[in-house]
């Protein structure tokens, strides 16, 4: 019997017009009062201090150890030299066991400095590093375990903890996606020796490129201070080795920029999801991950996870389905640091241990939000998957006739 389509659904890939006639993407950047921006802009160049803990550098650092109410924010050019810098800080060796459902970076800082890392699987509920795989995977050589606060919500942390004081591992947390969020009554940037932040562009508060280590250990602090600037302990004084991770002066004057509008963006990214969560619900395998308000979340990922059984279209169509109307949602993080370089060939099997990763890399996409989208864009693109929802087989035929 021939499919009927109850109502117009019009649909770029079904050679309809896209509904968008400029990309929108996933990371846009905030921008803050460009006012602002500039007379920071104005305040450097009048005083020929670009870079090598300038004011605005001083400055980021003391508004971020107010706002997280940790005793140290070491800021850096970005969070994956951060990583390595705190890693090395640190003294991890051998192996470090991390999450391989993260962005590549977790895995490539260690990698980078010949300390292996060592692949856990997720909670599927959570996304977050499941502690129970964390313990099966300790070998004589494991030294430390990176926990990762995905998309903002906090792993467990006292899970983690309390294996790591049993083995005697060091921990620290890679919280990329976390500035801003609370956890157990306490901002993140407190937990662990130690927490890396990103201030990438893409992120929600931004420093163009920027990182920064939090923790509230003063010998630790002190390392990393020297670690990012060579070892340099004065002038022609070095005590370490290290290397150059300092953030400049420009970039910590868009942290500032940035850290001025953070209730707006916050504001922004919250009412977003609110539209998104109305948007999507009641659509048959479309999950939007909540938010739980008491957190104090960013609101900065909309991450939806696609029920092929249910939707009877998979998260490949549907990314499809969104692109070819401008919508360029992102497969964030597949297919898994296991599956990259150059840890598939390390680990060829690797995927065989990490069922949940697999499977929840392949269901995620994450949608656009961020003060460049509003509402009327979010109902848009909600009805972009509804119509792809009930158009499902004529959107399957036309991308295996592509395929
Ligand atoms: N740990 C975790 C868990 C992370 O997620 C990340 C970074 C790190 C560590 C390392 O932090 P950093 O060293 O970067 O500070 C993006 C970001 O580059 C990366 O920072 C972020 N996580 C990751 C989740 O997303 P890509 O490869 O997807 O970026 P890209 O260039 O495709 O940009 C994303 C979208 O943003 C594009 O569609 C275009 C748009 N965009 C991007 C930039 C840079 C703009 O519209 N304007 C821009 O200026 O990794």
């Amino acid at each position: 019997m021939a499919h009927v389509v109850e109502v117009d659904c019009p649909l770029a890939i079904l050679n309809s017009v896209p509904a968008f006639s400029e990309p929108l993407h996933v990371g846009r950047p905030n921008l803050g009062s460009r006012e602002e921006m500039l007379k920071r802009l104005n305040g450097i160049f009048d005083r020929r201090w670009f870079t090598n803990d300038g004011p605005m550098v001083r400055e980021f650092e003391a508004r971020i150890q107010e706002l997280t109410g940790v005793r140290h924010c070491v800021a850096m050019c970005n969070a994956t030299i951060a990583l390595e810098i705190a890693i090395r800080a640190l003294e991890l060796r051998g192996e470090v066991i991390i999450p391989a459902y993260t962005f590549i970076a977790t895995a490539h800082a260690l990698q980078w400095q010949e300390i292996t890392p060592v692949f856990a699987d997720i909670d599927p509920a959570t996304h977050q590093i499941d502690p129970l795989c964390i313990e099966r995977l300790i070998t004589p050589r494991t030294t430390g375990i990176i926990g990762v606060h995905l998309w903002g919500r906090a792993c467990d942390t006292d899970a983690i903890e309390s294996i790591a004081s049993r083995h005697k591992l060091k921990v620290m947390y890679d919280a990329a996606h976390s500035f801003g969020c609370s956890h157990q009554g306490r901002l993140i940037g407190n937990f662990g020796s130690c927490e890396v932040f990103s201030f990438h562009a893409t992120k929600f508060i931004n420093c163009f490129e920027g990182g920064a280590v939090a923790t509230n250990d003063d010998v630790l602090a002190q390392k990393m201070r020297l670690m990012r600037n060579f070892g340099f302990a004065g002038y022609d004084r070095v005590i370490y080795p290290g290397t150059n991770g300092k953030m400049t002066e420009i970039c910590a004057a868009m942290g500032l920029t940035s850290l001025d509008a953070m209730q707006d963006i916050v504001d922004a990214n919250r009412s977003n999801y609110d539209a998104y969560r109305e948007g999507l619900s009641g659509l048959p395998g479309i999950a939007l991950k909540e938010y739980d308000h008491n957190k104090k979340p960013n609101y900065q990922y909309i991450v939806v996870e696609v029920d092929e059984t249910a939707a009877f279209l998979n998260r490949d169509e549907l990314v499809a389905v969104l692109q070819a109307e401008n919508v360029l949602a992102r497969k964030y993080f597949w297919p898994g640091c296991h599956r990259m370089e150059p840890y598939k060939s390390f680990y060829p099997n690797a995927h065989l241990l990490l069922p949940h990763t697999e499977k929840t890399g392949a269901r995620v996409m994450v949608l656009p939000t961020g003060q460049s989208v509003d509402c009327p864009a979010i109902g848009k693109i909600c009805q972009i998957i509804r119509n792809a929802l009930k158009l499902h087989r004529e959107v399957r035929d036309v991308l295996h006739n592509i395929a």
